[in-house]
């Protein structure tokens, strides 16, 4: 058996003498390549691997082959890209064990539709926004872009208390909390657009999340500039992470794609691949070289103090241009080509940026940045390596023993190589960095390592996340899944051991010990935040949503239902309303097992909301049309579950 399971892809694209040159190619060099998708990527990913070229031990005596009723190890936190939502898989299963919706509108759970998560969708949003919204006759955007998903730390690694994440579609930044896995907080970000790269204040603790905005707009976007590219800026945002505000923004030089963050709570960097500010896909492929930003947290406080800011839309924001580098908020770091990933290694040293356009990582000291903002070293003297890995680097893990995995898009390749020897070889010594490469099915993204964002990385898993499955599952027609293989990296070999087909389209995700996670609630508690405002309502209406509730509130036109449920009943079999009334139903789920939630559908009314165990949901609609209505219940609660329904009769409006 082949240690790369057979063709290489490298093969396949005869690319043995394109590798040097690479960096070189202009904009159709790299379309012809396949790196802007279309039909030379198809091209390039046809022709797979024979499939069965991986062998796995015998079964068993594999440690990802759990038996039934066994538990995974590790908690997997997967970004779900357009489908906007975040999921949860166990590794090393990679079984899917839930999914939390957060920029989606959710069928099952009422997500978007309930009061409670509306005023969560809602109560960040700009103007502009509500404006748009209003014109379209919606209260919200249903759609999300979810690319970054990372979790609060405290000391450098894990705490377990929220999770932070991502919008590019619609310029958002949300926050899950981890004791019940729903989101609780939408900010917003002003003056930003397209918030990409996300990663999180790591030391002391998380204060700040970084959001990297990637589009370039005007400053001023109010429909007056549209060619004059002076005016056009990207925003870097610092949001408080326990507010849920945005603390303050840079205007950097060219645009923000990845985003990190060291492990001493001194700086943050992003890769920028327009560092042209260009406006087509060929002008942002012109320069050979692009940079890396870094923020200089301390810096850019101290200039917020001082006052040397413009307020914008309510935020402080900062000049961190290049042009304005005597206020030492910003330093410009030259990487060849549209960078992309941007991943600190666990040494506290060393940030290793991939080159997408270029066959290299670059390798940068952090503990140079020091000198580089006192002026006392050029900005490329922090680069101390320059490995050339393969085509199509795009993002970086590790596994705390000094070794880095890199994904080759292009070669449908991860390789690991080791940093140490990187950095001798850079230095002139003969050395080899490269250590291993496995092929992966295919193209991948990103790829994260058990623990590899922390202080803890324990080596031992490398989930790859692969953007086309092709032909490794059975064919679904012309949308095919994606592919998130699992890697053994324990031994001295890669081994690849499970393939997990997955839907649009988790571009990242973080591997965390399960013990991390000890603090998950089961049941609800009765006094949760996320029902404030309800509870207010019922307390004004007379109402104790703790006990048993089965009232009906007229309030002009306005009706508000409480009932209560405990399997397999609601507390109301029926309810009348007039046409035309403006109906709350509110809902608390009385049982307090484990694992027993109920739900509420209004039939042909489009209503349907979760109610976990102990919660109160409630959710608002106009019952327009005269008629009897079933209600029911649709989480499977009860041997009687068919049988928890009741009617809503809307009376037809006095003539
Ligand atoms: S980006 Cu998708 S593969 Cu949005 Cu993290 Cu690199
Ligand atoms: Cu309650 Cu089904
Ligand atoms: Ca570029």
């Amino acid at each position: 058996m082949s240690e790369n399971g057979g063709i290489s892809r490298r093969g396949l694209l005869g690319a043995t003498a394109t590798v040097g040159g690479f960096a070189a190619l202009g904009g159709a060099g790299a379309a012809r390549l396949g790196l802007m998708g279309g039909a030379g990527a198809a091209a390039l990913t046809v022709g797979a691997a024979p499939a069965a070229a991986q062998a796995a031990p015998a079964e068993g005596a594999a440690p990802w082959h759990l038996k039934p009723g066994e538990l995974d190890t590790y908690y997997g936190f997967w970004s779900s890209g357009q489908t906007g939502e975040m999921r949860i898989l166990g590794i090393p299963s990679m079984r899917e064990l839930m999914r939390v919706p957060v920029f989606n509108r959710c069928s099952a759970t009422g997500w978007g539709q309930t009061n409670e998560s509306l005023k969560i969708l809602t109560e960040s949003m700009t103007d502009k926004t509500r404006n748009y919204l209003a014109a379209q006759g919606k209260k919200v955007h249903d759609n999300g872009d979810l690319h970054h998903v990372h979790m609060s730390y405290t000391d450098g690694t894990y705490d377990g208390r929220f999770l932070f994440m991502n919008d590019k579609a619609n310029t958002r930044v949300a926050r899950v909390r981890c004791d019940v896995m729903k989101c609780d907080k939408i900010l917003e970000i002003p003056n930003a657009k397209a918030i990409h790269g996300l990663r999180l204040q790591k030391v002391p603790r998380t204060n700040y999340i970084f959001a990297n905005g990637e589009d370039e707009a005007p400053l001023v976007n109010d429909g007056t500039v549209l060619d004059d590219k002076s005016k056009y800026v990207n925003l870097f945002s610092a949001i408080n992470a326990d507010e849920m505000t945005v603390a303050w923004q840079v205007i950097v030089s060219g645009n923000l794609d990845n985003c990190e963050a060291d492990y001493d709570g001194k700086y943050a960097f992003s890769t920028s691949y327009n560092s042209e500010m260009g406006v087509t896909s060929a002008e942002m492929m012109e320069a050979e070289l692009d940079h890396v930003v870094v923020f200089n947290i301390a810096n850019i406080e101290a200039g917020i103090a001082a006052g040397d800011f413009q307020e914008l839309n309510g935020v402080k924001v900062l000049d961190g241009r290049k042009e304005n580098a005597a206020k030492k908020y910003t330093r410009y770091i030259p990487v060849p080509q549209n960078p992309h990933g941007c991943n600190m290694a666990p040494d506290k040293v060393h940030l290793c940026v991939a080159g997408k356009l270029s066959p290299t990582v670059s390798v940068l000291d952090v503990t140079r940045f020091d000198a580089i903002f006192e002026d006392q070293a050029e900005p490329a003297s922090a680069i101390v390596a320059q490995p050339e890995l393969g085509l199509g680097p795009l993002h970086t893990a590790f596994d705390g023993k000094g070794n880095a995995f890199t994904t080759l898009f292009l070669d449908s390749q991860v390789v690991k190589w080791n940093i140490a020897d990187a950095v001798r070889a850079h230095a002139g010594e003969a050395v080899d960095p490269i250590i291993e490469k496995i092929d992966v099915h295919y193209q991948p993204g990103h790829l994260k390592s058990s623990m590899g964002e922390t202080l803890e990385a324990d080596g031992r898993w490398l989930v790859c996340l692969s953007k086309f499955s092709k032909d490794r599952f059975l064919n679904v027609g012309p949308l095919k899944p994606e592919n998130d293989q699992l890697i053994d990296i324990s031994g001295d070999k890669m081994v690849l051991v499970h393939d997990g087909p997955n839907f649009a389209e988790p571009h990242d995700a973080i591997a965390v010990t399960a013990s991390k996670m000890s603090n998950i609630k089961s049941v609800w508690d009765r006094n949760d935040p996320m029902w404030a405002d309800t509870r207010k309502q019922a307390e004004a209406d007379g109402i104790d949503l703790d006990s048993w509730a089965d009232t009906v509130i007229r309030d002009g036109n306005k009706v508000r239902v409480y009932m209560s449920s405990q399997a397999p009943n609601f507390s109301l079999e029926q309810f009348t309303v007039q046409q035309g009334d403006e109906v709350t139903v509110i809902v608390t789920n009385l049982d307090d097992l484990d694992d027993l939630t109920h739900g509420f559908t209004m039939g042909n009314h489009g209503v349907a909301f979760e109610i976990g165990p102990q919660a109160t949901a409630s959710v608002t609609f106009v019952a327009a049309q005269p008629g009897v209505y079933w209600y029911y219940c649709q989480w499977f609660c009860h041997a009687l579950h068919m049988e928890m329904r009741g009617r809503m009769f809307v009376e037809p409006k006095a003539a």
